[in-house]
């Protein structure tokens, strides 16, 4: 067979283990076709040379926000993806909602197809939001989301009024996504503790942007999370908690786990590398760290979080990448109080899909690595890609695969002078300027990362280029993902809930 594509001198890296340097990469039509010493070239076949570096698949963000009606000056799809690529992600996630009003779900995707294609920097496909589960909804469209679109998953959430959703309804869509194979998705914060500290706090005139984490406290997140839990564990069915800021809400999905439950957790990178002490900076600038669940207080708080990312029990590692301008009228500045914008009103969510594969391969390599490689590859692409259904296509480096892969750079590269600072001798520094989707900042504006995508490759086409031309692929190089049903169950389903006697749910499930 002639080959299109050899990548040779990398060292890859599985969700497995590191390979043997001398492995290199086949590629034919897009996909991976062989790997092996010494693969045959022919005259047609393009090498792209590693030069000794590591080669990890290409990133599968399952959770962002593209052209949503609530964040008018967020991302659309050309951007978004754009910063996508430059950033080691070949397959986005992201999300088609549907609003209260809507009584079918068809308008709306057709909607959020509209937008995306022919957009796309990389492969992407759809989540479903529902915020008004009609029986005509959970009863029959749910089931043609399935079998004729390739949406297999919906996001649920428990609080925001025009959005929040109560736990009879949650219950109803689990039934339907028992049947139909859905992994349902729960943004879980309790909503009536967040309205009440939130009065209270308005009460006394405490609306900066660091009020915003006093106001949505771990134990809302918590408590909604066990909740969740409660609701699948009832019913025998997968759950994904999304965005999991805080180790309390982390316990509870470390213990179903440990009881067999298919309880999934997924974290973010501003959950690591971030403190609620950045909505304290000063002039305005607070607004641009609000996100919700909100950043946590202390050091200790995000350790616990690594942990969880180090131990398993997050399946997921994305970006939630929901990104408003910090400058713009719909941006985090919108309804200034005495120069200060009022915590209510600042947009929810932080822009991260760029920076997401450098921040956290940076904290998989270096002297002091807080997770190994194969973690890595695990949470930002493997284990994603086979909870949303898209396992043996996407997230893993072998033959029968996408051929999506990052080439990183080689150890010891130095970065141009003008992403560095005085003394780094390696990596560089995050700067807004340098970043390729389309908000005005970064909340890691001046963190340093030890590595950057040199290439990264979609389908055996090389989309990123960083020495040269940059974004090289053209929007409309990704294509729409129909998903199959997940292969979510990480222990047995069909255990009995705790406190239930032998076949006492078959009376009425
Ligand atoms: N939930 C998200 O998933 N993203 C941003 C804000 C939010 O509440
Ligand atoms: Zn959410
Ligand atoms: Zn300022
Ligand atoms: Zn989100």
């Amino acid at each position: 067979m002639e080959l299109d594509l050899i990548l040779t001198n990398g060292t890859i890296v599985t969700a497995a283990e590191v390979l043997d340097p001398k492995i290199e990469i086949g590629v034919k039509d897009g996909k991976i076709v062989c790997m092996g010493h010494c693969l045959p070239r022919r005259p047609q076949t393009r090498v792209l040379d590693a030069e000794g570096a590591y080669v990890t698949p290409g990133g599968v963000d399952s959770h962002v926000h593209l052209a949503q009606p609530e964040s008018p000056d967020g991302d659309n799809w050309e951007t978004g993806t754009r910063g996508a690529v430059a950033g080691g992600t070949t397959t986005v996630l992201a999300f088609a909602s549907q609003s209260r009003k809507d009584e079918s779900l068809f308008p709306a995707l057709e909607d959020y197809h509209g937008k995306s294609r022919d957009q796309s920097h990389c492969d992407y496909g759809f989540h479903f939001i529902l915020t008004n589960p009609t029986p005509h909804i959970v009863n029959n469209e749910l089931r043609v989301l399935v079998e004729r679109e390739g949406i297999t998953s919906v996001k649920l959430y428990m609080t925001y009024e025009p959005l929040k959703l109560g736990d009879r309804a949650i219950l109803d869509i689990m039934m339907a996504a028992r049947q139909l194979g859905i992994t349902t998705m729960i943004h879980a914060e309790n909503s009536d503790m967040i309205a009440l500290i939130t009065e209270r706090l308005e009460e006394r005139g405490l609306t900066d942007p660091f009020y915003h984490a006093v106001s949505r406290p771990q134990l809302a997140e918590a408590e909604a999370t066990y909740r969740a839990i409660s609701l699948a564990e009832l019913l025998d069915v997968p759950v994904l908690i999304v965005h999991v800021s805080s180790e309390l809400a982390m316990d509870h999905i470390r213990a179903a786990q440990t009881r067999m439950l298919p309880v999934h957790g997924e974290t973010c990178p501003h959950y690591l590398l971030l403190l609620s002490e950045r909505m304290q900076a000063p002039h305005s600038h607070g607004a641009g760290a609000v996100c919700s669940p909100p950043l946590r207080h202390e050091p200790r708080d995000v350790a616990a979080i690594w942990r969880g990312v180090a131990n398993g029990t997050f399946t997921t590692l994305s970006s939630d990448h929901a990104p408003t301008k910090f400058d713009s009228p719909y941006g985090k500045t919108r309804g200034l109080k005495d120069g200060l914008p009022v915590f209510r009103d600042i947009p929810n969510g932080l822009p991260g899909i760029e920076t997401r594969m450098p921040l956290m391969f940076s904290h998989a390599t270096g002297s002091k690595p807080k997770i190994s490689l194969p973690r890595f590859v695990q949470v930002t692409a493997t284990r994603p890609a086979v909870l949303y259904g898209l396992g043996g296509v996407k997230g893993n480096i072998a033959p029968g695969y996408d051929a999506d892969f990052v080439v990183w750079y080689p150890g010891g590269h130095q970065f141009a002078r003008e992403d560095r600072d005085e003394g780094d001798v390696d990596g560089l520094r995050i700067r807004a300027r340098m970043i390729h989707h389309d908000c005005d900042y970064t909340p890691y504006e001046g963190m340093w990362v030890g590595n950057w995508p040199r290439y990264t490759v979609l389908r055996g086409q090389i989309v990123w280029n960083r020495d040269h031309g940059g974004v090289v692929g053209k929007k409309g190089d990704g294509m729409f993902l129909k998903r199959k049903k997940g292969s979510n169950v990480t222990g047995q389903t069909g255990g009995l809930p705790r406190g239930m006697m032998d076949n006492e749910r078959d009376l009425w499930l």
